[in-house]
């Protein structure tokens, strides 16, 4: 049983048969070349699932091999679009078919919450998946007329073999963002899921194969950023990356990208988003949004608003029901439905997050909630929330990544943007407020790639999806992220058949 703000030591589901473990290239699932593996754990426990196969530089070789191959010589850039659709649709149907074990997967290797995942997040990723299966029918260029006797029209054509390198805190959605408007625009790829969490990517790929999609479009191979990510960066016969995770990493894949063949890259990185309550908001749901906007996923969310600007007028009362909330969030098994709060994805970002709360301590932010580890095993957090913040403290300036928030008191309209915007990243932003005014001019003055009034973390396959500044450039999500995998092709050619 879960225990309020205590994680649970006691598991719900047993660990189900882990039926993909190998590398998965040209539709085979295979042991990495130099035969390592490595282990994926389970961090409501800290216990291993499974040995994963650890791909390295000589694996991403043949992943790229086959992806080249299927590109230049294989159906699926070739096929009508209306044929990669039905295909797509079937890959669709069949994650529906195994919802519950792929929901399982992500539990047991992300910590996600179980009901989330069965509502949400597979649901989403299947949505993705088929909205790009619509689109990948209705890719065409244009006719233009140019300024002499000639007329030109372009070509919309596939970008090529695509690396697409995920991160751990939404490993279904993440995998689906990217590799969903890859396969309609007729891209062949080289998946690398995080190391932390293996195995729904694998699972995909099984069903990918089960679809009939070809053999050598989609490629997954499991390892470590240093090693296998770096290869996919730096290869010569990748023609695209896409890049989800750390800022500090998303300057390796620009710089590794820039010193191989100039590949185009599209990152989307960390973020520290503001999230601000104005004095007209119903407290009750600015409060409610406020915990949506750090605690959702334990926090690991890169759009997190964990810096909680709340106007003067309603600040005394903001806290007080926050607080009252936050207390009542259950912490524990991921299986559990009463809980709202899994463990945090792994050791390392566990040590992480404590040592951001170590700081606001010592910093002098004072601790309104939680502030320290839950459960006897496993890497529980309790939701916690700092009061007196200053702008330059450490844990207003960092992403955290875990479920820390932030509170910064402000009088005007003019204060807030401007202590907003002053931040490196500029990934999303919350306003709550009644008041049109307010949220159109506090919309379109924060620097930010995702605005969200009276809700948080609206995310949909429709809305385009990534950041300004340090979080990134390109972008995941509508009829947007189907450009990044295709090329514009002119071609020009006399009206009259006569020299021009
Ligand atoms: O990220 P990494 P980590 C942020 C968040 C978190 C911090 C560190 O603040 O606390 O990053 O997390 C692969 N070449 N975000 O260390 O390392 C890696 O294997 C190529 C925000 O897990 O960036 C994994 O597949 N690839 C973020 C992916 O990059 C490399 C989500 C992300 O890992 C590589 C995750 C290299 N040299 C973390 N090194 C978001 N924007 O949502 C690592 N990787």
């Amino acid at each position: 049983m879960a225990v309020q703000n205590n994680g649970s030591s006691k598991s719900f589901v047993k660990i189900p048969e882990i039926k993909f473990t190998k590398l998965f290239i040209n539709g085979e699932f295979v042991d990495s070349i130099a035969g390592r593996t490595f282990e994926t754990i389970d961090p409501r426990t800290g216990e291993i699932i499974a040995r994963i196969a650890e791909g390295d530089k000589e694996d991403v070789d043949l992943a790229v091999k086959a992806a080249r191959q299927a590109f230049d010589h294989g159906p699926w850039p070739r096929l009508p679009g209306c044929e990669r659709r039905r295909i797509m649709m079937k890959f669709a149907d069949l994650i529906e078919e195994n919802i519950e074990e792929l929901a399982t997967l992500d539990a047991i290797d992300g910590g996600k919450l179980f009901g989330f995942g069965m509502a949400v997040d597979i649901p989403s990723s299947v949505e993705t998946l088929r909205y790009y299966a619509g689109a990948a029918d209705k890719i065409h260029g244009e006719t233009l007329k140019m300024s002499r006797e000639l007329q030109a029209y372009t070509l919309r054509e596939p970008i090529g073999v695509v690396g697409h390198i995920t991160p751990w805190n939404f490993p279904s959605n993440m995998f689906f963002m990217k590799v969903s408007p890859a396969l309609a625009a007729g891209c062949t790829m080289v998946v690398k899921p995080a190391e932390q969490t293996p195995l729904s990517a694998l699972y995909y790929a099984y069903l990918s194969k089960l679809a009939g999609i070809p053999d050598g479009v989609i490629n997954v191979v499991t390892g470590y950023g240093p090693t296998a990510g770096a290869a996919i960066c730096s290869h010569m016969d990748i023609d695209k990356v896409s890049f989800t995770g750390s800022t500090e990493v998303g300057r390796l894949v620009m710089q590794a990208a820039a010193m191989s063949n100039l590949k185009p890259v599209s990152l989307e990185l960390g973020g520290k988003s503001p999230f601000m309550v104005f004095d007209d908001a119903d407290v009750d749901t600015a409060t409610d949004l406020a915990l949506l906007s750090t605690m959702h996923n334990k926090g690991e969310l890169c759009v997190a608003g964990s810096r909680v600007f709340v106007q003067e007028g309603i600040y005394d009362e903001f806290v007080k029901k926050l607080a009252e909330k936050a207390k009542t969030r259950v912490v524990g098994d991921p299986f559990d439905p009463a809980v709202r709060q899994g463990p945090q994805v792994d050791k390392t970002q566990f040590e992480r997050v404590l040592s951001y709360i170590e700081h606001g301590k010592r910093e002098g932010a004072t601790l309104l909630t939680g502030g320290k580890p839950c459960g006897e095993r496993g890497y529980y957090i309790e939701p916690t929330i700092f009061t007196d913040v200053k702008d330059d403290m450490t844990i207003a300036k960092e992403e955290i990544f875990g479920p820390v928030m932030s509170l910064l008191k402000f009088k005007t309209i003019e204060e807030v943007i401007t202590r907003a915007n002053a931040t490196k990243y500029g990934l999303a932003a919350g306003i709550v407020t009644n008041d049109l005014n307010i949220a159109n001019t506090v919309s379109r003055s924060i620097r930010a790639g995702v605005i969200w009034i009276n809700c948080y973390f609206a995310i949909d396959r429709d809305c385009p999806f990534g950041g300004y500044k340090m979080s990134g450039f390109g972008k995941d999500l509508g009829m947007d992220a189907l450009d990044k995998y295709l090329h514009v092709k002119s071609v020009a050619t006399p009206i009259y058949n006569s020299p021009w």
